[in-house]
């Protein structure tokens, strides 16, 4: 069964992972909730009703072991960090409509019904299992009290799950060899009576429902390896004081498993926002809570609203088996999509906070950039799925590139021009030619959106402004005045036009900076946040002041400076660590094999291998087709001829850096034709970023690649 495109006649939620209220926030965090905030700013860009909800995950042993050593209660410890992210995220331009967090009233109260729906609907079991205790501490080892090796993978892992090694949560009692981290002696097992989630019964369900789930591919492929195999039931109490009570148990030490009521702070959060701001302008039941005859069933998704996911790739268990499985045994609204977001290197090595290798939103505030260089670049290189790799040097690039040197360019330039040559929009319609362009550049946006690419949604945009650059740069206005003001007129209208539905397009990645500049020529009285893609072919202001530049170069020595900054930094936190080991890096940070394409079952013969004519070329020219946002037309000299080839590379690779390169090609493909262009043979490159395939050797064009 397929979704409706967005938007739809439903509300849509927009949710961001919640972080744990247990330490500063940095670039790792932040391209998340900036992903997510840019999502679904784009999804109202669509004319999607939406809200972006989140808040603090106050409960968990790390939180309780920390604040145990800081000699604090662990609400203290943790409301400390959620003022702190309260605080921190604006300064973004992470708007959420509601931000709260998983200790307050209402999250208690929804978690306590739905785990009493859990038990009306039979889906809940008590059970002897013997959990870890320490007995010179006096007290039981629930998660990450306990340390000891995967009884799966045979490495390293913590009491609930196996970071080290293949990823697995582990249930109380599974971890191996199990040692106490409060005092370092073995933990003893002793036997205690939990409570069980019945997931084994919804294995059909879920079967179903990852076929739905739409988002990332990782969230969408790597479920169906749990969902397929062995389903286990949900131990979901905790021997520990700090975290909801178990409903009922109020006088024993048991309280719920923090991934229980962590997710239903989604649930909780749109509340607080529908509350606040009425149910008819947005109501939480209508998202969440479908009647009981609409409610989703192994067949279908049923009601609700549109419920979008955005998560770091490492907890997609966590929301494509035990969330859904809950939300579902509940009588609640299934996730329409999770979007799992990859990892975050620093200058190619694992973000490590113990070792301050990291970004530190607060640090990269106070260095006085504004948060809309550091969304654009964390939008725009990785989109919501890909890595990301963050260095001072990559930073500039994008930004004296891409927002100076096109964005920017192309706005200011063509604003300066119209308003001292007009004062403003010369009154004249735009072309058709223009009209049509914005309208294949809203097209991109919207299936930007539709696929959960919010690098798309930012690409959309860079497209339009490259192409008002060419323009402007191809019919010259400023020799038209004199001899042809009509046509000057025309073209500085059509400029215009384009900077509008620039900003418009651009308003999701970089709302700080868009709303400046639509304050300046937008000529419409709501904030550029609040207008729908119509407005890119709406008229501008007949008159404006002039613009001042949008972007300012990232210089040199600035880069050296941040640079050297940072790696004193590392060299001092890793001298302090002197026992620290070389390859760690912090959860869910590191590349790892997990979320690759599955590698194919069938082999070929090497006969069939051979039929392949593989060439070394060198790309002698590379030029944009025009209406075709992502493709580049390639000369490429092959030894024996010169191919025109054409690649989809245009968002991906400066077409101007690419003559020179040497690249392989499938000689022997079928010719096509894409966008009335002849394309004689194919490319190759790797991944998402088409990273392309070279030689390493001085091969010459045309030598074959066996
Ligand atoms: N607090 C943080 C993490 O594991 C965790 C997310 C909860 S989302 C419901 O990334
Ligand atoms: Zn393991």
């Amino acid at each position: 069964m397929s979704h409706d495109e967005f938007p739809t006649d439903r509300p849509a939620v927009v949710t961001c992972g919640l972080p744990y209220a247990n330490g500063d926030l940095h670039v790792g965090h932040l391209r998340g909730y900036v992903g997510a905030d840019t999502l679904n700013r784009a999804l109202r860009k669509v004319g999607q009703q939406t809200a972006y909800v989140c808040g603090s995950d106050m409960h968990g042993t790390p939180i309780a072991v920390n604040a145990a050593k800081e000699g604090v209660s662990p609400e203290e410890f943790a409301l400390s960090y959620h003022e702190q992210y309260e605080e921190t995220f604006p300064r973004f331009n992470v708007e959420f409509d509601n931000y709260g967090h998983t200790h307050d009233e209402t999250n208690t109260e929804t978690t306590t019904s739905i785990v009493r729906a859990l038990e009306d609907s039979g889906y809940v079991y008590e059970k002897e299992i013997m959990v870890g205790y320490d007995p010179e501490a006096d007290q039981y080892l629930p998660d990450r009290y306990v340390e000891g090796t995967c009884p799966y993978c045979g490495e390293k892992a913590r009491g609930d799950e196996c970071d080290e090694g293949c990823g697995r949560h582990l249930e109380p009692g599974e971890v191996e060899d199990p040692v106490s981290v409060l005092t370092g002696n073995p933990a003893e097992y002793r036997e205690r009576e939990h409570r069980f989630f019945r997931v084994s019964e919804l294995q059909t369900y879920l079967q179903g429902f990852i076929d739905r789930l739409e988002g990332t591919s990782n969230a969408r492929n790597q479920p169906r390896e749990w969902i397929e195999g062995e389903l286990r039931d949900w131990c979901i109490t905790r021997d520990m004081d700090w975290g909801i009570d178990y409903p009922g148990d109020e006088q024993d030490d048991l309280v719920l498993y923090v991934w229980v009521d962590a997710p239903i702070e989604y649930i909780s959060s749109t509340k607080q926002y529908s509350e606040r701001v009425g149910a008819d302008e947005y109501d939480w039941a209508e998202v969440w809570r479908p009647p009981e005859d609409e409610r989703s069933t192994p067949d279908s998704a049923g009601g609700g609203g549109e419920v979008v996911h955005v998560i770091g790739r490492d907890i997609i268990q966590h929301h494509t088996v035990f969330w859904p499985a809950m939300l579902h045994a509940a009588g609640y609204t299934e996730p329409r999509a999770v979007a799992a977001t990859g990892f975050i290197t620093i200058d190619g090595k694992g973000l490590s906070t113990s070792r301050n290798r990291a970004i530190w939103a607060r640090e990269y505030l106070d260095e006085g950039f504004h948060p809309d260089l550091l969304r654009f670049y964390l939008t725009t290189n990785g989109g919501l799925q890909q890595d990301v790799d963050f260095s001072w040097s990559k930073f500039q690039e994008r930004v004296n590139n891409e927002l100076v040197g096109t964005l920017g360019n192309f706005l200011y330039r063509s604003l300066l021009f119209a308003q001292r040559e007009y004062g403003g929009t010369p009154d004249v319609d735009v072309s058709a030619r223009v009209e049509e362009r914005i309208e294949a550049a809203v097209a991109d946006f919207r299936a930007g959106v539709n696929d959960y690419s919010v690098r798309q949604v930012g690409n959309s945009a860079v497209a339009l402004a490259r192409f008002g650059n060419e323009y402007i740069q191809n019919q010259e206005p400023w020799n038209l005045t004199d001899e042809d003001p009509e046509q000057a007129a025309q073209v500085i209208r059509d400029c215009v036009q384009l900077a509008k539905a620039v900003v418009v397009l651009f308003e999701p990645i970089a709302p700080g900076k868009a709303e400046e500049l639509w304050a300046v020529f937008g000529g419409d009285d709501r904030p550029v946040r609040d207008v729908t893609l119509d407005a890119a072919l709406e008229a501008p202001a007949a008159e404006f002041e002039a613009p001042t530049e949008p972007f300012e170069k990232v210089e040199d020595d600035r880069v050296e400076e941040l640079t050297e900054k940072l790696e004193a930094r590392i060299e001092e936190a890793t001298s302090d660590e002197d026992d620290a080991d070389e390859s760690e890096t912090d959860e869910g940070e590191a590349p790892e094999a997990g979320d690759m394409e599955p590698l194919l079952e069938e082999r070929i013969s090497f006969d069939e291998f051979q039929e392949l004519d593989l060439r070394v070329g060198r790309i002698e020219s590379a030029e944009p087709i025009e209406g075709a946002d992502k493709l580049l037309k390639l000369t490429v000299d092959i030894g024996h001829e010169v191919r025109q080839i054409v690649a989809g590379l245009r968002q991906l690779h400066d077409h101007e850096e690419l003559p020179g390169t040497k690249v392989v090609v499938v000689a022997n493909l079928e010719k096509a034709e894409l966008f009335g262009t002849e394309s004689n043979g194919m490319v190759l490159a790797a991944g998402e970023d088409a990273d392309l395939l070279t030689t390493h050797g001085d091969s010459e064009p045309g030598t074959k690649v066996r």
